[in-house]
């Protein structure tokens, strides 16, 4: 047998976000059953059948992996992480033997279903192991072991108060005090050195299962799952940047000028990118927290919905339960029972859990879940319907084989909740009672500005963690240059920087919770630019004739039936043919978030005459 070494992910079995979840255990019997018993000459048959079983099991394997990870999460203390940890060894194992199997085919003539299963049993693991059993468990207990100084990570303040991330992240958003900013920043930042050994190791031991399987480094196997070459998929991100960026620079413009204003252009050059902490969220990559600060004129709506909310009494559940009746409304069944009695909403105060937002279908069927720390804000309203459109997707592709209960491709499932989110206008705020007076379109802008500074100031972010962790994979940037390489892209990309030098061995990108939680990035990325297409084609189908960022299409059925043919499709087809179902077309395209902008736009280029832009 070719020696080919690789993972496999059965995503739906659990967590949307976490990559160790994802895989399917083994035990020695399997291995004598499938692994040695594949006769020498293979047909199509063959195929199936080894399909058939690798599907059995991975279904049996991976709900009690998923559940480890899940209590793990739920209750992070040294013997839940080691648990996980062994049961994310087993599944990567698994996972490897079956990429090898499923190698053993790559010359048979199958039919294209098996041969796009086959293709995803051999190229979609996030953190292959060697096949080496020492290194296997030395890989799976780094995960846990990064994960843990993640979900565990907390800053004692100069005054002695301990705060958890939740707490830091609403000082973030709230306080307009230059120094309690700084603090903040650099203490949350203290959680990652003790990471930059870990992480070195972590890329070492990635790559060479990636190597195993025939790739150059894991960035290149990561950008290998897009139904195109991986170099052509670098490209289009590249291309799509391109589309967005003059839209970028504007927004940064006129944003550093009214920072300026505020904090003084000594604090804020305007020949420079901006201070990475003065922009309302802890890695400055989406700026809505500081709409008050940058509100234009006379165009404020005149609403905040963190306001609203509480002034309707909203709790975590009522704001669950909230997300939930959109979707509803556009035909999709009710969540479970379970959902309610089994999720996650607050943040414990007894223990340590992940609190980073996540979705999971423990069963591949419905024992959906989401497991936040919630805090009532119009920011986490928003991330809530993120998380539901993880667990509708979900739900909506289960009739699929398991190997196609995934997203077309994983920019979709990030996608989907956000798109919702977008249909939640001032229209649609009346409708639920949330707001008494819808403004009339002179308020557009204000409007507009708020959705940019979360929609078009995270797109650099989007793409620029990824860029990192590539250049990591394919040895360009070594750890030495870690920290200096970081901080670059973030200028390149952002026009931010940092607030004070940052030590080399600062490991400030273990600070966002991708990186040690290992989860790729460009998806969010991708998905910046989906949900404006979606979005734009919903709205259509619906029959809106309001301006795209007026329209809801809360309680259209025709949309939510629109949006469920795409979302039942799963990975079954190439993404393309899931894209064109909905928007017509077979490629991204940035036009749609262009045109939903196109009024601000003119506003800013209009505000930023005479002013120095750039950085
Ligand atoms: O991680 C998430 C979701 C879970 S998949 C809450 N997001 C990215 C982030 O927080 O960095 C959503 C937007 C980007
Ligand atoms: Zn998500």
């Amino acid at each position: 047998m070719k020696k080919f070494n690789k993972t496999f992910k059965l995503t739906t079995l659990a967590i949307v976000v976490a990559t160790s979840l994802f895989s399917c255990a083994q035990t020695n019997k399997n291995e004598e059953n499938t692994a040695q018993d594949l006769p020498k000459t293979l047909t199509s048959q063959d195929a199936q059948s080894f399909l058939d079983k690798v599907a059995t099991e991975a279904v049996d394997l991976s709900v009690s992996n998923a559940r480890a990870e899940w209590i793990y999460s739920n209750f992070i203390t040294e013997d839940t992480s080691a648990l996980a940890a062994e049961a994310n060894q087993k599944s990567t194992e698994a996972s490897v033997r079956f990429a090898m199997q499923a190698a053993e085919f790559d010359a048979i003539d199958v039919n294209p279903t098996q041969r796009r299963q086959l293709d995803f049993l051999k190229q979609s693991i996030v953190m292959p192991a060697p096949q080496d059993s020492e290194k296997s468990a030395e890989l799976a207990k780094i995960g846990a072991d990064l994960n843990s100084l993640y979900g565990k990570g907390s800053y004692t303040t100069k005054a002695g108060i301990k705060l958890s991330l939740g707490n830091m992240t609403s000082i973030m958003a709230e306080s307009r005090d230059y120094n309690e900013l700084l603090e903040m920043w650099q203490g949350w930042r203290e959680i990652s050195p003790p990471m930059k050994a870990l992480y070195t190791r972590q890329a070492e031991l990635a790559n060479e299962g990636a190597n195993d399987l025939g790739y150059n480094d894991l960035g290149a196997m990561w950008r290998s799952n897009y139904d195109m070459p991986a170099d052509e998929f670098a490209k289009e991100l590249d291309r799509l940047w391109g589309q967005v960026k003059p839209l970028y620079d504007d927004l940064h413009c006129y944003v550093r000028s009214e920072l300026g204003k505020h904090y003084g252009e000594d604090k804020v050059p305007q020949d420079q990118p901006i201070p990475a902490h003065l922009l309302g969220n802890m890695w400055a990559q989406s700026w809505g927290n500081i709409y008050p600060l940058v509100a234009p004129e006379n165009a404020d709506p005149g609403y905040d919905i963190t306001k609203q909310l509480a002034a309707h009494n909203y709790d975590e559940i009522t704001m669950v339960k909230g997300a939930e009746k959109f979707f509803t409304s556009l035909g999709f069944d009710a969540l479970p029972e379970t959902f309610w009695t089994r999720s996650l909403f607050t943040n414990p105060a007894d223990r340590d859990v992940i609190c980073h937002a996540s979705a999971w279908n423990l069963d591949a069927k419905d024992d959906l879940r989401i497991k936040m720390c919630i805090q009532k804000t119009g920011e986490e309203f928003s991330v809530i319907h993120h998380e539901l459109g993880h667990n509708f997707y979900q739900r909506a592709y289960k009739d699929q084989p398991i190997f196609f209960q995934n997203s077309a491709n994983d920019g979709f499932h990030e996608a989907i909740g956000d798109t919702i989110a977008l249909s939640v206008t001032p229209k649609y705020l009346k409708k639920i009672g949330l707001i008494d007076n819808i403004p009339d379109e002179s308020k557009d802008i204000g409007l507009l500005m708020k959705k940019a500074l979360d929609k078009v100031a995270f797109i650099p972010f989007g793409l620029l963690v990824d860029q990192w962790r590539w250049k990591v994979y394919s040895g360009e940037i070594t750890p030495e240059n870690y920290n200096e390489a970081w901080w670059e892209l973030r200028e390149k990309y952002q026009g931010v920087a940092a607030p004070v030098a940052r030590d080399a061995n600062a490991f400030d990108p273990g600070a966002k919770y991708h990186v040690p939680g290992g989860v790729p990035y460009s998806r969010y990325f991708l998905a910046h630019i989906q949900q404006f297409e979606f979005h734009r084609a919903l709205c259509e189908i619906s029959g809106n004739t309001d301006s795209i960022h007026r329209c809801s299409i809360y309680n259209n059925k025709d949309a939510g039936k629109a949006l469920n043919t795409m979302l039942a499709m799963g990975s079954s087809q190439p993404w393309q043919q899931a894209y064109k179902v909905l928007t017509g077309n077979e490629q991204m395209d940035a036009t749609a978030i262009l045109d939903y902008f196109a009024p601000l736009q003119t506003w800013l280029k209009n505000k930023n005459q005479g002013k120095q832009c750039g950085f």
